[in-house]
C-alpha cells in the first residue's frame, strides 16, 4: 500500500493506537517499479539513525522517485515519538552532500589531499595483497589494526569486525571512550548496566540529572521529564557549566568537576543524620550497607562535602531532604560527569545514595545509567573463524586469538606493539583524527604506517591520513537492525533508497574483500562471499530475541519498531548479579581490582599551577562527534567552534569578546574564538568536541590520554579522564 504524507500525517492517531489502518509498503528489495516510476506521492520506510546517541530514533524516510525527500521521527516508537532532533533532519543534506566519499580513492603521497579515484576491483586487489604480503613477512596477520568504534551502531555493520576476524587474528582497539567507568560502578554494585526503561521517567517525582546535558545529548527523554514536571515533580541539573538542560532545571546546582561523590556524600549523611534510610530495603537487598554507614559516621561531614564540591551546607541539605523523602525519585547518571580520574567511584557513591533512599527496583526511580538488554542478537556477521593454520597472540590467559589493545590509548598502544609491529590500520566507523586524546600521537602513529584503509562517507582527519578510502553508505542505502542502549525499542531500517554513487555497507565490504582474498590465496579468508543484506539480517535474531520484542519473524518489525517485554524498572524482581545476587554495596570483585571495597572518597585529579585552568570539551549540540556539522545547513546553524570562559578569567588573561584565544599545554594547543559568558566558572572554560569542515579545530590536540579509575572489568580498558583536562590560555 502505498501511503501519501498527508494520509500519514491523518493516520497517525490510528497507527499510535494500532488498528492497522495504515501499514508500511514493505519492500524487502529496492523496488525497481517503484523507483522508475514517477509518483506524485511519497514511498515511506522504516529506517533508525544508527549513530551512537541515547535516542536511537526510528524513523520514516519519504521517498518520491527514488529520491530521499525528507526524514521524520516514527509515532509508531513510543520514545521517539514522531520527532527527530536538529541533527535528525538534516539527513537528506548527508546523504545528497556533494563531500561524501563516492568512489573509491587512492591518496598519493598520504596526507597529500591528491585522491584518485580507482575501481572497486583495484581497491580490492591492492588491499588483498597487502594483507597477504603482511601475513607472508610476518607469519600472521597481527601486523593489521583494526580500530571500528560508533559510527554506526548497526548489527550489520559488526560485519566491519567480522572482516578482520575471517582474514586471520589481528590487531585489535579494545574498550570504549564513552561510558566504561561508570559500566564498572554498576557492574560492581548492580552486576550489570541495566537501567529503568526512560519512558518511565514520567513517572517520577523528582528528578535528579547528574551531569547530563540531556538537552542535546538525549532530547527524546526531556518529554518524560517534562511529564513528571506537569505532575509536580522537581527537576534538579548538577553540573559545572549552565547547559541547555540547566536552564530547564528548577533547581542547578554548579558542582566543581570530579567532586560528585563528595556532594553524593554529604547527602549520604544528612540522609543518614535525620533517619530517612529505607533500611529495610538497603538490609534485605545489599551487601555491606552498614559497613558503609559506619564510613560516612566516621569520614564525612555536611562542611567538607560542601567545601570539596563547592555546594554550600544548606543546599546540600536541601538536595538530601528532597531526593530521600519524595519518592519515587529518579536519577540520571550521564557519561560526562564519570570522564575523570575518579568518575567511576564518583558513580558508585551516587548509587549508594539510591540504594540507601530504596529508589533502586521502583518504577519512577532508580540509579539510571544505560542498558543492553536489548542486544541480545547473534553477531552472526561479526564472528567468522579465523582460516586454518592462522597464528595469533598468546594471551595472559594462554589463548591464542587476537592481541588487544588499549583503544583508549590508541596511539600509543599501536606504536609499542613489537614482535610484530603493526604495519597497518583498518578503521571503519571510527575517526581517531578527531576523537582520540593527543592528536599529534595520533598523527604521529599514522605517519608511521605503511598501509591505512579507511571505510567512510566523508573526508575527514583520519581519512586524509589514509592510503585507500572506501566509500560507505548511509542507513538509507542499506538494510540494518538497531537497537538503542538507553531505551527499550529495537527497530529495522530498511534500504529506502539505491546506494549513492559507488558506495556500500561494511558488510557488502566484508563480502567482496572476502571474494578477491579467496581469489588470490584460496581459503585465507571466511568471510561468506555472498547473501543478500536481508538475508543476513534474519541471521542476526534469536529466538530469545524474538521472544524478548514478542514477534516471530524479523519482517513484522517493518510494520513498527518493538519494544523489548521488560518491566518499566530494572531490577524490580531484586534479583541482583552480582557475585553474591545482592547488591554489593561492599564490593570484593572491586578490591580484587585495586579499586576500593566501598563507595568511598577518592580524591580528584588537581589543576597544576604552571596550567591552572580547567578545559571541559563535552558533546555538540549541532553534531554527533565528528558527524553532522560539516553539512552545509549545521554550517548555518552553527557556522564556528567558540571558547565559553568567564568574564573574571578573560580579563585575568586580557581577553575580550571575539579575540581568538590559543588554548595551550605541554601537549600541544588549539586557538578558539573567545565568547565571554557567565554559564561557566571562573577557573573552567568550554570548547565543544569535533570536527569542523575546512578547519584544523581539534580540542583533542590539548587533551592527554589520562585514563579514567574504571572500565577493565566489564569493557576490556578503563574509560577516558577527558574532562581532567588542565590548560592555560593566551590571546593571539
Ligand atoms: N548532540 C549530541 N548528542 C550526543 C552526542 C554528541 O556528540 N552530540 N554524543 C553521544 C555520546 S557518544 C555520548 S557518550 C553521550 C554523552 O552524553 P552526556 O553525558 O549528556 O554528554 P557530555 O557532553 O559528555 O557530558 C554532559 C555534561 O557532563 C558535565 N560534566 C563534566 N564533568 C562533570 C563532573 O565532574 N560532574 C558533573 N556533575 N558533570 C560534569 C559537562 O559539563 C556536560 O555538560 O551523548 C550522546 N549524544
Ligand atoms: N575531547 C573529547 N573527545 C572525545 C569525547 C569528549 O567528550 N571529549 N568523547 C568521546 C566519546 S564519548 C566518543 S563515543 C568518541 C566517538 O568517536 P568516534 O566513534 O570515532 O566518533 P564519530 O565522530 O561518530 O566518528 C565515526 C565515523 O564513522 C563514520 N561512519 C558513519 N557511518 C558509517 C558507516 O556506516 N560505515 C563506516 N565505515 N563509517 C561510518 C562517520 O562518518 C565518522 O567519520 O569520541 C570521544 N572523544
Ligand atoms: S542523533 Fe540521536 S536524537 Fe538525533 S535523530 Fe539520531 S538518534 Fe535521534
Ligand atoms: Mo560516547
Amino acid at each position: 500500500m502505498r501511503i501519501s504524507r498527508r494520509q500519514f500525517i491523518g493516520g497517525t492517531a490510528a497507527l499510535a493506537a494500532g488498528t492497522g489502518l495504515f501499514s508500511f509498503r514493505m519492500l524487502t528489495k529496492l523496488d525497481p517499479a517503484a523507483a522508475a516510476q514517477s509518483s506524485a506521492e511519497p514511498v515511506l520506510y522504516r529506517n533508525v539513525c544508527p549513530r551512537n546517541c541515547y535516542d536511537t530514533c526510528s524513523q520514516i524516510s519519504y521517498v518520491q522517485d527514488g529520491v530521499l525527500q525528507r526524514v521524520e521521527g516514527d509515532p509508531k516508537q513510543t520514545y521517539t515519538n514522531g520527532k527527530l532532533c536538529v541533527k535528525g533532519y538534516t539527513y537528506t543534506r548527508r546523504v545528497y552532500s556533494p563531500d561524501r566519499v563516492k568512489y573509491p580513492m587512492k591518496q598519493t603521497s598520504r596526507g597529500s589531499g591528491h585522491w584518485t579515484r580507482i575501481s572497486w576491483d583495484e581497491a580490492m586487489d591492492t588491499i588483498a595483497k597487502k594483507i597477504l604480503d603482511l601475513k607472508k613477512r610476518y607469519g600472521s596477520t597481527l601486523p593489521i589494526c583494526f580500530d571500528k568504534y560508533s559510527g554506526n551502531f548497526g548489527i550489520l555493520h559488526y560485519a566491519a569486525d567480522g572482516t578482520m576476524s575471517s582474514i586471520g587474528y589481528t590487531t585489535r582497539a579494545l574498550g570504549t571512550p564513552c561510558w566504561p567507568a561508570g559500566i564498572d560502578a554498576q557492574t560492581y554494585d548492580f552486576g550489570t548496566l541495566y537501567s529503568n526503561d526512560p519512558e518511565d521517567m514520567g513517572n517520577a517525582n523528582y528528578i535528579i540529572l547528574w551531569g547530563s546535558n540531556a538537552a542535546w545529548t538525549a532530547v527524546h527523554t526531556f518529554p518524560f521529564i517534562n511529564q513528571a514536571r506537569e505532575r509536580g515533580a522537581k527537576v534538579v541539573v548538577i553540573d559545572p557549566i549552565v547547559t541547555s538542560t540547566a536552564s530547564k532545571a528548577d533547581l542547578y546546582i554548579q558542582i566543581k568537576p570530579s567532586t560528585d561523590g563528595a556532594l553524593a556524600l554529604g547527602m549520604a549523611r544528612h540522609i543518614l543524620d535525620n533517619n530517612w534510610v529505607d533500611w529495610n530495603y538497603a538490609h534485605a537487598n545489599s551487601v555491606g550497607f552498614d559497613e558503609w554507614v559506619s564510613y560516612l559516621k566516621n569520614n564525612v561531614t555536611l562542611e567538607w562535602a560542601a567545601a570539596k564540591s563547592g555546594v554550600p551546607v544548606d543546599i546540600i541539605k536541601e538536595l538530601a531532604r528532597e531526593y530521600a523523602t519524595t519518592k519515587p525519585a529518579s536519577m540520571w547518571v550521564s557519561y560526562g560527569m564519570q570522564r575523570h580520574t575518579n568518575g567511576g567511584q564518583n558513580v558508585r557513591i551516587i548509587d549508594a545514595l539510591g540504594v540507601m533512599t530504596g529508589n533502586v527496583g521502583k518504577s519512577g526511580g532508580g540509579v539510571n545509567y544505560g542498558q543492553l538488554e536489548t542486544w541480545g542478537f547473534n553477531y552472526y556477521a561479526m564472528t567468522h573463524p579465523a582460516p586454518n593454520g592462522s597464528k595469533g597472540f598468546i594471551g595472559p590467559d594462554g589463548k591464542e586469538g587476537d592481541r588487544m589493545i588499549n583503544m583508549n590509548n590508541f596511539a600509543h598502544d599501536v606504536m609499542a606493539q613489537k614482535d610484530p609491529p603493526v604495519k597497518m590500520l583498518w578503521l571503519a566507523c571510527r575517526n581517531p583524527g578527531s576523537q582520540d586524546p593527543d592528536t599529534t600521537a595520533i598523527e604521529k602513529m599514522f605517519a608511521s604506517m605503511e598501509f591505512v584503509v579507511s571505510v567512510d562517507s566523508f573526508f575527514n582527519k583520519t581519512v586524509q591520513m589514509s592510503d585507500i578510502v572506501l566509500p560507505a553508505t548511509t542507513q538509507f542505502e542499506n538494510w540494518d537492525v538497531n537497537a538503542g542502549y538507553w531505551h527499550y525499542w529495537v527497530g529495522i531500517n530498511q534500504k529506502a533508497i539505491k546506494p549513492m554513487y559507488e558506495t556500500k555497507s561494511d558488510l557488502e565490504i566484508a563480502m567482496l574483500l572476502s571474494q578477491k582474498m579467496n581469489a588470490l590465496s584460496s581459503g585465507s579468508c571466511t568471510f561468506p562471499t555472498s547473501g543478500s543484506e536481508e538475508e543476513w539480517l534474519g541471521k542476526e535474531f534469536s529466538p530469545a530475541m524474538y521472544h524478548l520484542l514478542g514477534i516471530t519473524n524479523w519482517q513484522a518489525l517493518i510494520d513498527s519498531p518493538r519494544k523489548a517485554k521488560m518491566p518499566p524498572a530494572s531490577w524490580a524482581d531484586g534479583k541482583f548479579r552480582t557475585p553474591s545476587k545482592k547488591i554489593e554495596i561492599h564490593s570484593d570483585l572491586a578490591a580484587k581490582n585495586g579499586l576500593p571495597a566501598l563507595p568511598i572518597w577518592v580524591e580528584e585529579m588537581k589543576a597544576p599551577a604552571k596550567y591552572p585552568v580547567r578545559f571541559i570539551t563535552a558533546h555538540p549540540q549541532h553534531g554527533l562527534h565528528s558527524q553532522f556539522q560539516n553539512l552545509d545547513w549545521m554550517m548555518v546553524a552553527n557556522p564556528e567552534p567558540k571558547l565559553e570562559i568567564h568574564p573574571n578569567l578573560a580579563a585575568k588573561y586580557g581577553i575580550r569578546e571575539g579575540d581568538m584565544v590559543k588554548v595551550f599545554n605541554d601537549l600541544g594547543s588549539v586557538t578558539i574564538k573567545a565568547h565571554l559568558t557567565r554559564t561557566t566558572s571562573e577557573d573552567v572554560v568550554v570548547s565543544y568536541e569535533a570536527w569542523y569542515k575546512g578547519s584544523n579545530y581539534d580540542v583533542n590536540y590539548t587533551v592527554k590520554a589520562i585514563p579514567s579509575d574504571m572500565g577493565k572489568q566489564a569493557t576490556g580498558n578503563n574509560g577516558l579522564a577527558f574532562h581532567d583536562n588542565f590548560v592555560s590560555l593566551q590571546k593571539v
